[in-house]
Parts: C-alpha cells; structure tokens; sequence
C-alpha cells in the first residue's frame, strides 16, 4: 500500500501485512483472524482464532522471535469442550481470545459460543501451549471481555460488551476471584463519535499510562453495505475506570487496505491485543475482513497526541 494511503491513520500497517492467512496454517481450516499476543523472554506467541470448515473456531498458536514473522503450531492448542459445564456453551466454538499477564500468569477472556448465544469465558495458561479453563464468566449476549492488567482498589475488574435493547456498550465488572463478577457499570455507549454510532467493544486489554488507561476499542458504523469496523482510543481513570477521561475523535485504524476490505467480513479492522515495547512503540494485532492477521504500529505519545487530544 503507498505511503500516502497507509497515512491517512494513525496507526501504521507493517508492510508485510497479512502477517497470518490461512496458507500459514498447517492443517485444514476456513480462515485465520482475530490473534492476541503473549509475550514470552525471547519473543511473541500469538493465540489465534482459527475458523474450521464447519464454521466452528478453534485456537492455535503461532511463535515469533519479532512479533512480525510467525510460525503456527501443528495442532491446535485449545478445543471447544466436549465434556463438563462448558461443553453445551461451546458447542457452537471458541472464538476471540484477549489475553492479559496478571498476578504472572496469563488470563484469556474469550466467548463460549453455544446455542444460547455468546458467553464470556476465562482459562489461564502458563507455557502458551496448554491452557486450563476456570470459568463461564457471563450469561449469554456479552463477548469482547478484557480483565486489566492489575487489581483496582483491591478487585479484578474487566471491561466486555453486553446486548441490551440491541445496544452494544462496553461495561465494567468487578471480582475478588475472577469467578464471580458483579458491581457492573455502563461505561461507554455507541455514538460518542460519529464512526462509532452503532456498536463499541473493548478490543485491547487496557494499558495503563500515567494519564490513564489507554483502552483501543472497535467501534462499528452500520453503513447500506453493512457494519464498518474501525479501531479507536479511550482514556480511562486510573482509580476508577467506569469514568471516560477521554474519547479519541478519529479512529486509529480503519478498514482501508484490500485485505481490511475483502474477506469473509469486509470492512473489518478488529483488534484482540497488543505489545507495547519499553521505547513507547505499540504493535496493535487485528483481524482483517475475518480472513487474516495483521499488524499496526506506533507510539503511545502518538496514540495520546494525534487521537485523544484530537480537537
Ligand atoms: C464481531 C465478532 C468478531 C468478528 C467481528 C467482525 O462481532 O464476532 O469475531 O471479527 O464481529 O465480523
């Protein structure tokens, strides 16, 4: 893509975008999307969404020594159940993982999808190979759910997206064990900005900066063509997070590239993590078009100055 298209947003494509298709899965699938990484000592694992033939999703891992060039693992590393609680909720797959390292461990937050709609679930892993579920963590009708990356005044908390009165808003919970959630508060409604007018969504784990918690969210616009998905930014308060200190005017990313606007789902940019590096630079991982992963990069600062202090 020419320089001049890949500026007009913030954030800038790699330019050996798509980093993931399907022609780097070894084994039989639909499509590869929506990854989120996990950072190890010598490099970035990513937890991928892959869709199967059938439709269901699954998740497989991929390895990198740059967080730019990946490996995807032989097998799949996580299954829908087919025993226990979660086998009925996640008979329909497993889709959209959001990884955060908490208390040293990563937490995944990912929707349990089943004939009651979708559930937010939690499983933790330590080698990135093998993960351990915990919890259904939600009713049916939420998805997007990140946990911070810290306890605030003493609870876990997590941001997701439940569908009341067909309204997609991100809300806040609160919990002592991760299991048992409640205190829930509505924190950001579709329509603050003129992109964002018909769903929003926590997409990044929130990243805490000494101005707030830098929150990059989709916000979806419905267009005759259907739903745009484009990436944007929020500052949140440090001590209590429900309240937006700020709402970035422009978007970060949007669907702009053919591989963002040609897919199973065109028109998709939808971010399920990121890697922000000691010197400031920030590795944003999206789904293109539910077809691809790709990555987006710059700067917290000019995350801060270019979008939240838009005017
Ligand atoms: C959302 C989720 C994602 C998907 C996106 C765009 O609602 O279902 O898995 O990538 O829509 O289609």
């Amino acid at each position: 893509m020419p320089d001049s298209a890949a500026a007009r947003d913030i954030l800038h494509r790699w330019e050996g975008n798509p980093i993931l298709t399907i022609d780097d899965v070894p084994f039989r699938a639909n499509t590869v999307f929506n990854g989120t990484p996990l950072v190890r000592e010598d490099g970035i694992d990513m937890l991928l969404r892959v869709e199967g033939q059938q439709g269901y999703s699954f998740f497989a891992l991929a390895r990198s020594r740059d967080g730019l060039h990946f490996t995807v693992c032989d097998k799949p590393v996580m299954m829908p159940a087919e025993v226990g609680p979660w086998a009925l909720y996640e008979s329909r797959g497993i889709e959209d993982p959001r990884a955060t390292r908490l208390d040293g461990t990563y937490y995944v937050l990912y929707v349990a999808s089943g004939p009651y709609g979708p559930r937010i679930a939690l499983a933790k892993t330590d080698d990135h190979m093998s993960y351990e579920r915990i919890a259904l963590v939600s009713e049916p009708g939420n998805k997007d759910g990140v946990l911070f990356p810290r306890k605030i005044k003493g609870r876990y908390a997590r941001l997701d997206r439940p569908i009341g009165e067909d309204k997609g808003c991100i809300w806040i919970s609160y919990s002592l064990d991760l299991i048992h959630w409640g205190d829930s508060q509505m924190v950001l409604p579709p329509g603050g900005v003129r992109w964002d007018t018909f769903r929003v969504g926590a997409s990044v784990p929130p990243i805490e900066t000494p101005a707030g918690w830098l929150k990059i969210y989709h916000g979806t616009s419905w267009t005759p063509a259907g739903p745009v998905y484009r990436a944007g930014a929020l500052l949140l308060d440090l001590d209590d997070p429900a309240n937006v200190v700020k709402q970035g005017l422009v978007p970060l990313l949007s669907p702009r590239a053919e591989y963002e606007r040609i897919g199973d789902i065109g028109n998709v940019c939808f971010a399920c993590g990121a890697v922000v590096f000691d010197n400031g630079t920030i590795y944003v991982y999206y789904g293109a078009a539910d077809t691809s992963i790709c990555v987006a990069t710059g700067t917290i600062d000019q995350i801060m100055t270019e979008c939240l202090e838009y005017e």
